[in-house]
């Protein structure tokens, strides 16, 4: 990747070289723009890049969790196995920056450490960890939904005197737990992929349960041929029709209420959705996400799983959630409460025996010490803002984002915020995002985005904001959404919840196909909501 160009006024600076800083690169050189990616990594692929725990995989099929943009890109590239690894995807990521040349437009291990908005010129200001200043008509944050570990508060947690992992920073050269004694915090999806692998080498393994999860397995395999050529020969219409889908994903939406359907169907569907695994069972029936009593014939299901993968009784009871299925982001496995029927194998339940603090041992519960070698933090991450907080982004006026999302954030469709002009986000809170595919809402967003400024360039326009109300609006209809659902209803980071001091505001979309119909339709309407001069 190049060093720094000497000119420092672009069209566009990309914040993050994710998935989505490189189809945003991809897009405005097609435009014939000046633009440049920062990442703060030593490599493209954002979370991609980052999380390489052991068992890191993606929980959406590759024929799906892949672009779509270029047909001979999707056409050429195979994917060895129904969910692809992390090791996998980060290859595709290069993969896709040396088939499209955009290697000398991302400048690599370089922090945004802030963007200001400049009035008089109208263009943003942006101040680099390398003591560089850049500016720029506009500003696309790439930033990613998961991308902040959440380390947690936890008394003690720097006197540990072995080495401490957090699953999303963890190190390249990978980790050897042969012959360890390793403690993980956290039952989170992180936790219920790397579990039975780190079980694999360890001498003993102490997991610390706050909130225990639900998780359908994956059955994971290598892709079968015929199914790649099926969906090759249409891929077109493969793609269109996940755009339908709630989720924006094949999940095989019934369109049946749980509660309409005999006890008998109900079981055969839950049956035959656990033996082909993965997240499309929360779409078994149409109101699982919406009505507690259907909610709950999943829960008393899964419940029942869990019972018979877990030897122990006592130990699948504390394994078993008692919250909504999905209200919490579902998880895929592989052998995660088969795990624990490992002698080697131990899960404490803080529920019962809170933490008390980690030290130099290990950790302590308020009745126990568990000394330990390694520690794993397996605690996710500052969802959704995160990132855009870290930076000190200011707009009009000299306004801090941080101010005006004290409340919680205000987007508008989370592509943009008012008082903010010519800033863009990509899947930022208040778009279907986490709770869609998240690779075709990239691509969808950055192309909505790379279309508005198409449209400006074309009509000679400086400038778009989001305006107030149509923003407030948003807002209220977001959370009107989210209301009439199961989501608000268990501490998520959907909400902001599993991080301390985090104002609790349900911060994605639910419905993909309605939010395409409103971004088409604010195009349509000469870009209703926003103001452009
Ligand atoms: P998650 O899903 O946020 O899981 C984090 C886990 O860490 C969860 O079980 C938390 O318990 C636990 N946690 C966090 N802080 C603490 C403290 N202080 N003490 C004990 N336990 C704690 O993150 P993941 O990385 O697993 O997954 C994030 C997403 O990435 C996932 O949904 C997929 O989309 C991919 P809690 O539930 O808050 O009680």
């Amino acid at each position: 990747m190049s060093s720094i160009s000497t000119n420092s006024s672009y069209d566009a600076i990309v914040v993050g070289a994710g998935f989505a800083g490189i189809y945003m690169l991809y897009q405005l050189k097609q435009q014939g723009l000046h633009a440049r990616v920062i990442e703060a990594g030593d490599g493209v692929g954002g979370t991609w890049f980052w999380n390489r725990y052991p068992g890191a995989r993606c929980d959406i099929p590759s024929m799906e969790y892949s672009y779509q943009f270029s047909d001979e890109l999707q056409q050429q590239w195979q994917w060895s196995e129904k969910y692809a690894t992390q090791a996998e995807l980060l290859r595709y990521a290069n993969h896709v920056v040396e088939r499209f040349d955009l290697a000398d437009d991302i400048q690599l291990n370089t922090r945004v450490l802030a963007t200001h908005f400049q009035d008089r010129t109208q263009s943003w200001q942006i101040q680099l960890d390398d003591d560089t200043t850049l500016h720029a008509r506009f500003v696309v944050m790439a930033t990613g939904c998961l991308s902040v570990p959440n380390v947690p508060n936890i008394k003690g947690l720097d006197d540990f005197c072995g080495p401490t992992y957090h699953t999303g920073q963890w190190p390249h050269e990978g980790v050897d737990f042969t012959g360890k004694s390793v403690g993980v915090i956290g039952t989170g999806s992180s936790a219920i992929q790397s579990i039975p692998l780190i079980a694999e080498q360890a001498r003993s393994l102490t997991i610390f349960q706050r909130t225990p999860n639900y998780s359908i397995p994956a059955h994971n395999a290598p892709l079968d041929e015929e199914y790649v050529r099926s969906v090759k020969e249409n891929y077109a219409e493969f793609r269109a029709d996940n755009w339908q889908r709630g989720f924006g994903a094949n999940f095989r939406d019934n369109d049946t209420s749980a509660l309409a359907v005999t006890d008998e169907q109900r079981l055969a569907e839950y049956e035959d959705r656990w033996a082909r695994g993965g997240l499309a069972f929360l779409a078994a029936f149409n109101d699982l996400v919406f009505d507690d009593d259907a909610n709950e014939t999943a829960r008393t299901f899964i419940q029942g799983k869990i019972a018979g993968l877990v030897n122990d009784p006592e130990l699948a009871q504390k394994l078993t959630p008692n919250t909504p299925v999905g209200c919490k982001r579902l998880c895929v496995d592989t052998d995660y409460y088969e795990t624990f029927n490992q002698s080697h194998v131990e899960l404490i339940d803080l529920q019962q025996d809170p933490l008390q603090e980690v030290n130099a041992q290990g950790l302590a519960t308020r009745n126990k010490q568990y000394n330990v070698d390694c520690l794993v933090l397996a605690t996710g991450f500052d969802a959704m803002t995160g990132a855009i907080s870290n930076i000190d982004v200011r707009g009009e006026n000299g306004t801090t984002l941080t101010e005006k999302w004290a409340e919680g954030p205000k987007t508008y469709l989370g592509l943009a915020t008012a008082g903010f002009p010519n800033l863009f986000l990509v899947t930022g809170p208040g778009s279907p995002s986490v709770l869609s595919n998240m690779l075709p809402s990239i691509e969808h967003h950055v192309e909505w985005i790379a279309q508005c400024i198409e449209h400006m360039t074309t009509h000679q326009l400086t400038r778009i904001d989001a305006q107030t109300t149509a923003q407030e609006t948003w807002v209220d209809h977001v959370n009107e959404v989210a209301s009439a659902t199961i989501y608000p209803n268990c501490n998520s980071w959907y909400l902001g919840a599993n991080v301390e001091g985090k104002k609790r505001v349900f911060m994605p979309y639910l419905g993909v196909p309605p939010y395409l119909e409103k971004c088409r339709e604010v195009v349509a309407n000469g870009y209703q909501g926003f103001s452009l001069t």
